[in-house]
């Protein structure tokens, strides 16, 4: 990588925070500038699923090299979706191994005439493993679904006659005990019980391994010397907001930046030049959380502009970056934000939905946000993986606080604590962090959900993990959420936030919500004697059919799920005046499982259904979250008095 004029510390290289990445560039969300136009391609692409023996014949073939119709029938798959609910075949829906999507793509003439134009294909999210062509040519790998990726596909789209690409992407959805979720492929050879080659997918999460192109598919361009990334951290020194910024730049070693930052007036607060350096706002309006201030979720525009000189004329590039200024710290037993003390109530979520599956959805998504505020919810957490960037871009807008979790979920087998997985987990993290970091609405990492902390190797894993994590970004704590035993977790020593599951009265116990009380008190005082950090009670609930109705309460009924709420919260409402720093629901709503005796048509444990109605929970949630939040929210003097913020979401 390149280094610019404002000196070597400032910009370049795979360099954050002074801890050697082994990514190389940037992760900007791509955005339209000036400088800057995007193509969409969501919508219809052409699919076939490969159900060959060996599900190798899409290799073999080579259906890459010409239209995927010449090499056999297609189906028409809709971008963002998984396959697996969309058709009527039953053998698509289980599906275990390679699909194959493809989509000719019509491009502006500037793009393929142009050579000062860089024309980046970029993938939101392919789960699992991924290969992609353009024109038949190899431009890109990724493993991991949750996170995206890109190829800069110029030089093709430029090399010839051609107005149009053609890019095919292979998908194979397999988990292997090094996956991140991890999973095993189960082989029955007895031929008096199972057909020759049968095999099915095991996992140890408990939701149902979607897959597909489930984030929109684009192409953006941008000059050939272009802002590759910005890492901003911010502080406060007394009423002056401080925002650190670094640029990093592509393409040349010679230009220059600068920088602007804009309330939302549009009125320029502070402005910089060079690579790197600190913009100090007077009297800077602070992000706070939704139902913490009257005006939350306050948001500044970082607009960078870089120039250039060329042998072909000047280049020019611009980016503009939302940036809300906040703080985040933990303490022995509080989590504060902009120094004062926050209270997690919200929820765990999934990416799910009827038929799209984990496909991305703007209706779907406007609706679960129009519900957090109708709830009162002031945070969630992304249960097991990291989501779409336009989730993210939705907590910033509207103050919604984030636990951002990886897809370390289901990391129980010896394997997966193996140097092959653990270096897999890193390149995750750095990843997330890269794409993540500049979001305040992200205030912790969570690392992995209910691993096998217990097992040996786990000390050095989650250790090496958090560590990592931590020179990423020491902006923010790092967590990871656990369901063993206080005294056998060997990860725990490693945390800032102890974030605990527990099930009582549902899976231990069952039916006897008299138990609840003592058994959670029991689990804060131990975990907090042993550890003094504080705690979030990072999942309860009670799978609940809807409509289903018992009183007395029996499980699965409405009444059962709402009395062992009340329960929980008995304990929640001593135990936050203490050390207690939040709760989160399992879950917000219902979601698709893989099939078993357990679960009828998936998780029930929602307070929403799959299709968003609200379940008698829901209500009883509302009320409290409301009320939690007219207790927590800061009535601070000075800040509050200088915020305009145009947020129409107050309260
Ligand atoms: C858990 C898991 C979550 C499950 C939930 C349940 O502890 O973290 O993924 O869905 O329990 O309902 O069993």
């Amino acid at each position: 990588m390149a280094r610019g004029p404002a000196g070597a510390a400032a910009v370049l290289g795979p360099l954050l925070w002074g801890c050697a990445l082994a990514l190389q560039g940037g992760m900007l969300y791509p955005r339209e500038s000036p400088s800057r136009e995007r193509k969409e391609l969501d919508g219809l692409w052409s699919f076939r699923a490969d159900f060959s023996d060996n599900r190798r014949q899409g290799f073999e073939q080579q259906w890459y090299r010409t239209p995927l119709r010449e090499s056999g029938p297609t189906l028409d798959m809709p971008v963002p979706s998984s396959f697996n609910d969309v058709g009527q075949d039953g053998r698509l829906r289980g599906f275990v191994g390679w699909v194959w999507y493809e989509r000719e793509v019509t491009l502006p003439q500037r793009w393929t005439q142009d050579l000062g134009t860089r024309v980046v294909l970029r993938i939101g999210s392919a789960h699992y493993y991924a290969i992609v062509w353009v024109n038949g040519v190899h431009v890109a790998e990724h493993e991991g679904g949750h996170l995206p990726f890109e190829a800069d596909v110029s030089k093709l789209v430029q090399s010839g006659p051609l107005s149009s690409c053609r890019i095919t992407i292979a998908i194979n959805n397999t988990l292997t005990p090094h996956t991140l979720p991890p999973g095993t492929i189960l082989y029955q050879k007895d031929t008096s019980k199972y057909p020759k080659g049968y095999f099915v997918q095991n996992t140890h999460f408990d939701f149902f391994n979607y897959a597909g192109l489930h984030r929109p598919v684009l192409l953006y361009t941008t000059p050939t010397i272009y802002i590759d990334d910005i890492t901003i951290t911010t502080g406060m020194d007394q009423n002056t907001g401080l925002v650190n910024y670094k640029v990093f730049v592509q393409g040349s070693e010679h230009f220059q930046l600068e920088v602007r930052l804009l309330d939302e007036e549009g009125k320029v607060v502070a402005q910089g030049t060079g690579g790197q350096g600190q913009l100090q706002v007077p009297s800077a309006y602070l992000w706070w959380p939704y139902l913490m201030h009257e005006h939350p979720a306050y948001l500044y525009s970082l607009e960078v502009r870089l120039t250039a000189q060329t042998a072909a004329g000047p280049v020019s590039d611009f980016y503009a970056l939302p940036v809300g200024i906040r703080t985040v710290a933990v303490t022995e037993n509080q989590f504060l934000i902009n120094g004062k003390p926050f209270y997690f109530h919200g929820v765990n979520k999934h990416e799910d939905a009827d038929i799209r599956g984990k496909g991305f959805d703007w209706p779907l998504l406007v609706k679960d946000f129009n519900l957090l505020r109708w709830l009162g919810a002031n945070s969630f957490r992304t249960s097991h993986y990291p989501y779409a960037e336009e989730v993210m871009q939705l907590c910033d807008r509207y103050g919604i606080v984030v636990i951002d979790e990886s897809p370390g979920v289901g990391i129980v087998l010896t394997q997966s604590y193996s140097n092959v997985s653990l270096q897999h987990h890193l390149e995750v993290m750095e990843e997330l962090v890269r794409r993540d970091k500049n979001h305040p609405a992200v205030v912790m990492w969570s690392v992995a959900n209910e691993p096998a902390s217990y097992l040996k190797p786990a000390g050095y894993y989650f250790k090496t993990l958090i560590a990592h994590t931590k020179d990423l970004d020491p902006s923010r704590p790092v967590t990871f959420v656990t369901n063993s035993n206080y005294e056998a977790d060997l990860g725990a020593p490693y945390v800032d936030v102890i974030c605990v599951n527990s099930y009582y009265s549902w899976y231990h116990d069952y039916g006897h919500m008299e138990v609840i009380q003592l058994q959670l008190a029991t689990q804060f005082e131990k975990w907090y004697r042993t550890y003094q950090k504080p705690i979030i009670q990072s999942e309860y609930g009670a799978e609940t059919i809807a409509g289903f109705h018992q009183d007395p309460p029996l499980m699965f009924s409405e009444e059962y799920q709402k009395g062992l709420l009340e329960q929980y919260h008995l304990v929640l409402d001593q135990k936050r005046k203490e050390y207690v720093v939040g709760e989160l629901i399992w879950n917000f709503a219902d979601f698709m499982t893989d099939q078993s005796p357990q679960r009828a048509m998936g998780n029930k444990k929602g307070i929403f259904t799959r299709q968003r109605q609200p379940k008698g929970a829901a209500f009883l949630l509302r009320e409290r979250y409301w009320k939690l939040a007219n207790e927590t929210r800061y009535h601070g003097s000075a800040v509050k008095s200088q915020c305009v913020g145009n947020s129409p979401f107050t309260f």
